[in-house]
């Protein structure tokens, strides 16, 4: 027996659907009932982001951010003076836009904080930015509240995102005062990584504008712990310390370098120093004169984070100042206990005696003790570890802060 087959419904054009959705809201609006309204699909933004593109976390947050928004299908406009060292590949609805100083011989230093300002104007105007999302307020708040005066009546949102010595150190210099406290109260909308960091900047500056916390994120598949692999930086038998940093004097680094010197006398170990700046010949210095130059490795601004972490035992980071710490989330990430400083944000990432051990930033004796107590200890070690990487993936995801941030955004329509 031949089976009817049932008839294909025929799906309503785009122009019949929108006739019907007029014609219901018509007999709502007869029948004095209230008018249901399809939910409008949220429109994709085009975000301008403005960083540093040498290494430091801030310009890390505004790269890994940019990649996420634009995963998200936002398009995103990088304006830097170089591609940041963290957009190591090319993705879609990424784009990249170097802003660079004329050189005139009149001028004794390029304005490229002018040029900078000149260069959002122009990618906001090209490709009709919503927005532009500034990392560390010094100077890129400034150039991008220059870009908005310059671009009015049009309308350019202006978010800064607040991330350390922008507040702590360089901001609060009286040189720089009076502009960063102007730029950030003329921002949009103002975010900073962590408590410590927002509580600051409202006492230093006498912020009164609302300053949100979204705190700095983590891509666990990228930060994990050791895979099987050859890369090694000591002998099975030899415990690896390590530290990374841009050696500025906030990162305590004769105190990476005193603590290794002592935890070497008790355990045959290593310590791996990764990255560089105006401290680290005087960190070579006294590692010889402690006697340790031949166990200490220097291995210089490495764009790799991800494989250096897993080959440490544990990660050291004594800062006298740490807005955040994001070198500390990506070390829990990759199972590796933190020994650090309670100084700034650092206790609002790694919990004493649960992820890490936190001390006073001076207290040398105090990390040479938790460092001996991780190091003597594997099963306590791998325990703190597993609970880092826990607290990573749970705590600082990517979908809880990108999401924050695409909130903050919209709130500016
Ligand atoms: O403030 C700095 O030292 C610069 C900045 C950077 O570009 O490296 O670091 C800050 O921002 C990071 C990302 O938000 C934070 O994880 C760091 O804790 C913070 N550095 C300091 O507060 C010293």
């Amino acid at each position: 027996m031949a089976v009817a087959k049932p008839k294909k419904k025929k799906r309503p054009s785009a122009k019949a659907e929108a006739r019907a959705s007029v014609r219901a809201a018509a007999f709502a609006k007869e029948q004095g009932k209230p008018i249901a309204r399809k939910k409008r699909p949220r429109r994709k933004l085009k975000i301008g982001i403005s960083c540093y593109a040498h290494f430091g976390g801030s310009g890390v947050v505004a790269s890994e951010l940019g990649l996420e928004l634009a995963h998200r299908g936002h398009e995103v406009h990088l304006v830097a003076s170089h591609l940041p060292f963290r957009l190591r590949s090319f993705e879609s609805n990424i784009y990249f836009h170097e802003s660079s100083p004329a050189y005139y011989p009149v001028f004794e230093d390029a304005p490229s904080n002018l040029a900078l300002a000149a260069k959002m104007v122009e990618v906001a105007e090209n490709y009709h930015l919503d927005l532009m999302h500034v990392h560390y307020a010094m100077p890129f708040a400034t150039s991008a509240y220059l870009a908005r005066q310059i671009l009015m009546p049009k309308q350019l949102g202006v978010v800064t995102t607040l991330h350390g010595t922008d507040i702590t150190v360089v901001g609060a210099e009286p040189a720089f005062f009076s502009v960063t406290r102007f730029s950030i109260q003329s921002s949009d909308r103002v975010t900073a990584v962590s408590r410590f960091l927002k509580e600051r900047a409202e006492e230093t500056f006498g912020i009164t504008r609302p300053i949100e916390v979204i705190y700095n994120f983590v891509d666990p598949h990228i930060f994990a712990p050791k895979r099987e692999g050859r890369l090694r930086l000591a002998g099975p038998d030899t415990k690896v310390l390590m530290h990374a940093s841009n050696f500025r004097a906030v990162k305590n680094i004769p105190v990476v370098i005193q603590t290794f010197a002592e935890v070497h006398k008790r355990v045959k170990s290593k310590l791996v120093m990764v990255g560089d700046g105006p401290e680290k010949a005087g960190a070579e210095q006294l590692a010889r004169e402690l006697g340790v130059h031949r166990d200490v490795l220097f291995l210089g601004n490495q764009d790799c984070m991800e494989e250096l972490f897993p080959l440490a035992d544990i990660f050291l980071l004594p800062s006298s100042s740490e807005s955040f710490g994001l070198v500390a989330l990506e070390s829990m990430s990759a199972e590796v206990p933190v020994v650090t400083s309670n100084a700034g944000g650092l206790p609002e990432v790694v919990e004493h005696g649960y992820t890490g051990f936190l001390h006073d930033p001076s207290d040398v004796d105090g990390y040479v003790e938790s460092s001996l107590k991780l190091l003597t200890n594997e099963p306590l070690r791998r325990t703190m570890g597993r609970r880092g990487r826990k607290v990573a993936r749970e705590r600082f995801t990517a979908e809880e802060m990108v999401q924050n941030y695409v909130r903050v955004y919209e709130s500016l329509r």
